[in-house]
């Protein structure tokens, strides 16, 4: 296929990152093992370049092995930067597994030995060191094993206090060395876990309210995880956004109520896909998220190696096809001349209801307010919906 505008390159200031543990996934699943080679990390850096990312984002093991001596963690990182150093690459964010080995079989911070929080602050703050060290502005906190099969394991309310204490912990330790570095926690309703706690972004957004130092932490919401239990993405980074929490996003793609499948960015729901992109482009209005566009996702199983990469630019396509549409339709007169039509009253009203008064009270008393009049005529999205799909589909090009 020849290069066209929808392919990326960071020179234009796309700014899309992966994990190297989604272009290195090998492809093993519960019921059969890797049939992909593992590439080492400097070989995954170099597709990522040659595919036109910006750059990449790790786990201290996926690049660090569990256990590694402090002088092999150093030739690691040392060969690593070269890597980084030769295809141009950044590292936004970091990030640090506390779900793989056994100690946290029953939670990193929740977990109900205090000797095992211990061990997973200590791990969290070496891969914050490391993460430092290449760069990473942003470190995103999955907790993968905090939660529970049986809640008779333990209050959960104790599991909620732990974390905190944990993260007030982290945060503190962050400010004694003086770095800016900003926290993204990630939600997951459930898997591996049969219940993890703080399960949706929304709940996350809450608990960050009761940290320590609330603002240097925000949220890391990932498509699939939202779409397992069915809610929307939109909702929950729209509400992370006007919280001014939206600190890095996981895009993928999910079918409804099934296991995380962490499928290529649009491959599922492309209207949620569509709105979602439309939110962070910023094109209905509200200024753009500002971060990284990150792809937590992997190529199917089928794939070989080379699919691996069909499948990395496919996600960055996807997106940039996504960002084109959207603007293009909100654009579109007759998308601005519904919405406007719908969105009434504004001054007059509106103005009536931004703070309490007792002005304002009698005001809003005193209003003509006839619901059989305000009832009486349909909002036209039909309509909208039907435009927005045919850009979708590729009609009204520009
Ligand atoms: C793991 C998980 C992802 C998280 C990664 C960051 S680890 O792959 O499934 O959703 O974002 O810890
Ligand atoms: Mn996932
Ligand atoms: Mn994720």
């Amino acid at each position: 296929m020849s290069p066209d505008r929808y392919d990326p390159d960071p020179s234009c200031g796309d700014r899309f990152t992966f994990g190297l543990w989604t272009v290195g996934n090998p492809g093993a699943d519960p019921f059969g093992g890797p049939v992909r080679p593992r590439l080492e990390p400097e070989a995954l850096l170099e597709g990522l370049a040659a595919a036109g990312a910006y750059g990449v984002n790790l786990h201290d093991n996926d690049l660090i092995p569990f256990g590694a001596t402090a002088g092999e963690r150093d030739r690691i990182v040392a060969g690593f930067r070269k890597a980084l150093e030769s295809t141009g690459l950044k590292v936004p964010m970091a990030t640090t597994n506390l779900f793989s080995h056994a100690v946290f079989r029953d939670g990193a911070f929740s977990s109900s030995d205090a000797q095992v929080r211990a061990f997973a602050v200590r791990k969290a703050m070496a891969a914050m060191e490391l993460g430092v060290e290449l760069g990473a502005e942003t470190i995103v906190f999955w907790g993968g094993r905090e939660g529970s099969e049986t809640d008779a394991c333990r209050d959960p309310r104790d599991a909620i206090r732990w974390m905190r204490e944990c993260f007030d912990f982290l945060t503190s330790w962050v400010q004694d060395q003086g770095w800016s570095l900003r926290f993204a926690l990630e939600a997951k309703p459930n898997e591996p876990r049969g219940d993890i706690y703080l399960a949706t972004t929304g709940h996350m957004l809450h608990f960050i309210e009761t940290l320590e130092h609330a603002e240097m932490v925000g949220v890391n919401p990932e498509v699939a995880h939202e779409n397992m239990p069915g809610l929307s993405m939109v909702h929950g980074v729209a509400q992370a956004m006007e919280a001014d929490k939206l600190f890095h996003i996981d895009l993928n793609g999910q079918k409804i109520g099934r296991y995380d499948q962490d499928l290529r960015f649009g491959s599922e729901d492309l209207k949620g896909a569509f709105f979602l992109v439309r939110l962070l482009e910023g094109t209905g209005g509200y200024p753009a998220y500002s971060g990284p566009r990150h792809f937590d996702a992997h190529a199917y199983r089928t794939e070989d190696v080379a699919g691996v990469w069909d499948f990395a630019k496919g996600c960055m396509r996807t997106y940039k096809i996504l960002a084109h549409r959207a603007k293009a339709f909100d654009l579109n007169s007759e998308v601005q001349e519904i919405l406007r039509f719908n969105r009434r009253a504004e001054k007059e009203v509106g103005e009536l209801l931004k703070s309490y008064s007792s002005a304002g009270l009698e005001a809003i008393q005193k209003l003509d307010l006839d619901p059989e009049i305000l009832a009486d005529r349909g909002h036209r999205y039909e309509r909208l919906d039907q435009l927005a799909m045919e850009y979708l589909m590729g009609l009204h090009h520009e």
